[in-house]
């Protein structure tokens, strides 16, 4: 398989489609405001564990996950504000945000689309990273198109086209090496019934 390593500090154009395509944007935060937000939702999220099912057996999800409606009268402090920053650069006003864990390089998710049913057509989605770098591999679901694999640096963004989610898959490997936790925040725009099903 024919993999490209991304590892530059500058912005990247990784997919070009009709919509934004899926761009990665390094610095969007200051490293010091990365740090307090990693803090603050470490210690203010309620972290869920899931359990799914693989191959008949049911088994932890690897990360702990929360999620948040942005008008929740308990979001965490730093939600409402990285919501702010992070619609701004990515042009939408994002309604929701899922919270991801990943507690060392053994915490992983595997490689998917986001599920569109909900979503509002064409919005983007738009990953904030905090705490420790971790690689995300974005892969073309069909085709024998190579894999990119970009390193999430804390304080980035990597944003995501509606039409990206039927065409593309990403996920975030285990690793060793890892140095730390690290925390995303997926930003989304659901449409106002599925919000308040949510
Ligand atoms: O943690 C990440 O950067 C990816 C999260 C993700 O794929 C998801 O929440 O669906």
């Amino acid at each position: 398989m024919f993999q490209s390593d991304l590892f530059d500090a500058v912005p990247l154009d990784l997919v070009q489609d009709a919509e934004s395509g899926i761009r990665y944007l390094p610095d969007v935060v200051p490293q010091a405001t990365a740090h307090a937000w990693f803090a603050l939702a470490l210690g203010q999220v309620t972290w869920g564990n899931q359990r799914r099912l693989m191959y008949e057996r049911e088994v932890d999800v690897p990360r702990l996950m929360a999620h948040f409606s942005l008008d929740a009268p308990d979001l965490p402090e730093p939600l409402m504000e990285a919501a702010v920053q992070v619609g701004a650069i990515a042009g939408a006003q994002f309604n929701s945000v899922g919270l991801n864990l990943y507690r060392d390089g053994n915490d992983s998710v595997a490689p998917h689309n986001d599920k569109t049913q909900g979503l509002v057509q064409k919005a983007p989605i738009a990953i904030l990273s905090l705490g420790a770098t971790r690689r995300m591999t974005i892969r073309a679901k069909s085709g024998k198109g190579r894999t990119l694999n970009v390193d999430l640096h804390a304080g980035s963004v990597i944003v995501m086209s509606y039409a990206s989610q039927f065409t593309h898959n990403h996920g975030i490997p285990k690793m060793s090496g890892v140095d730390g936790a690290r925390i995303s925040l997926a930003f989304r725009c659901f449409d106002a019934a599925t919000l308040k099903q949510r």
